[in-house]
């Protein structure tokens, strides 16, 4: 049986391409800045990003727990979206590892935070007060279902941090989503930003990795913090040589995606027992609830599966599904067949 695997733009598995510039990737040792793969694929990064450098890094939650280690000392408060991956997501990572001390500020669906919610919370001079060092913001947002926070709302936000004399860093997972459905050059976002971490292992398709991208002083320090985490690697330019068929190869096609998530979320308003908000669909996920509350999320999920559709559940009330490279548009009619017989 085919199973259309929705559940996250992460099952992508790699493409012929990547995995032939794998085998044939050039390699050193990464800890002692050898590997050409890597240190080619960082300087694609950064130019991509229009920062200074860059560093690989395996996961989208190391990209993230390595900067907000670089930007905050221990006892110091970094500002985020109460819907924030690396709130939500990342274990807690950040104060475990960091003791870093989260504030967060609720975010509206749209994935954006309330600005003077966002001035609220920054702490003035008082002993009693931890030191406000650090904004987060995320584009796409995960939890926001895929919500697209545009260059203006992204400003709104970064000037208050940078007026208030600390910087920003973007949890950009997904920034070429942000930009493909912005129209414009990630770099464009990632200028609003002083460190920005973004994934090539989700829609991109590469198995492994992420990038943080920066000032040279910045990523300096991120190196030395990446080590101590245990994620400075050895030979890890087979990992960087499938990355960097990512950016050339699979940014454009990004669209596709979005057309998929587009389609999917038109047919599923149909569907009785489905409640989509077809205006909150703005790049490849369409976040959903089920109508009737007395309806079992886990018996849901189930039955789709044994159907032969994943989807995912984002907590008690809310499932997702996310598009990606593997999911056709043939593969979207079959998810609203399943649908309807599960749903309809
Ligand atoms: N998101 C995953 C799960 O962790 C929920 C998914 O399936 O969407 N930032 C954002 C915005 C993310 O969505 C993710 C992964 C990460 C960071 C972490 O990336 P990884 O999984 O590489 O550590």
């Amino acid at each position: 049986m085919r199973i259309i695997d929705l559940r996250s733009d992460t099952v992508t598995l790699p493409t012929q391409a990547m995995r032939d510039a794998m085998y044939n990737a050039e390699l050193g040792d990464d800890v002692y800045g050898e590997d050409p793969t890597i240190n080619r694929l960082q300087e694609m990064a950064a130019e991509r990003m229009g920062k200074e450098a860059a560093l690989f890094v395996p996961s989208g939650t190391m990209g993230n727990l390595v900067s907000l280690l670089t930007h905050c000392g221990r006892g110091d408060e970094a500002i985020m979206g109460s819907e924030s991956h690396t709130f939500y997501y990342e274990g807690g990572g950040s104060s475990a590892l960091g003791g870093i001390h989260v504030h967060t500020v609720p975010n509206l669906p749209n994935g954006m935070m309330e600005p003077e919610q966002v001035e609220l919370a920054i702490r003035g001079q008082n002993i009693h007060f931890p030191r406000t060092r650090l904004l987060c913001l995320e584009n796409t947002h995960n939890r926001c279902g895929g919500a697209v926070l545009n260059l203006q709302q992204m400003a709104t936000l970064t000037s208050i941090a940078h007026q208030n004399g600390f910087p920003v860093h973007l949890d950009g997972a997904r920034i070429f989503n942000a930009a493909t459905a912005l129209g414009i050059q990630a770099r464009e976002i990632a200028a609003q930003a002083d460190s920005v971490q973004f994934c090539f292992s989700k829609g991109l398709a590469a198995p492994v990795g992420s990038a943080i991208c920066s000032s040279k002083a910045f990523i300096q320090e991120a190196v030395r913090v990446r080590k101590m985490l245990g994620g400075g690697m050895r030979q890890a330019g087979v990992l960087a040589a499938a990355a960097i068929v990512a950016l050339e190869q699979m940014v454009e096609r990004l669209a596709e995606d979005h057309s998929n998530a587009r389609i999917l979320a038109e047919g599923m308003m149909n569907l009785k027992q489905v409640h989509v908000d077809l205006q909150s669909v703005q790049s490849n996920m369409v976040m959903f609830t089920l109508a009737n509350r007395n309806l079992v999320q886990q018996r849901v999920l189930a039955q789709l599966a044994a159907e032969g559709l994943r989807v995912s559940s984002m907590d008690t009330l809310h499932l997702r599904a996310v598009t990606h490279y593997g999911i056709n548009s043939e593969d979207i009619a079959l998810a609203l067949e399943i649908m309807n017989r599960v749903l309809g």
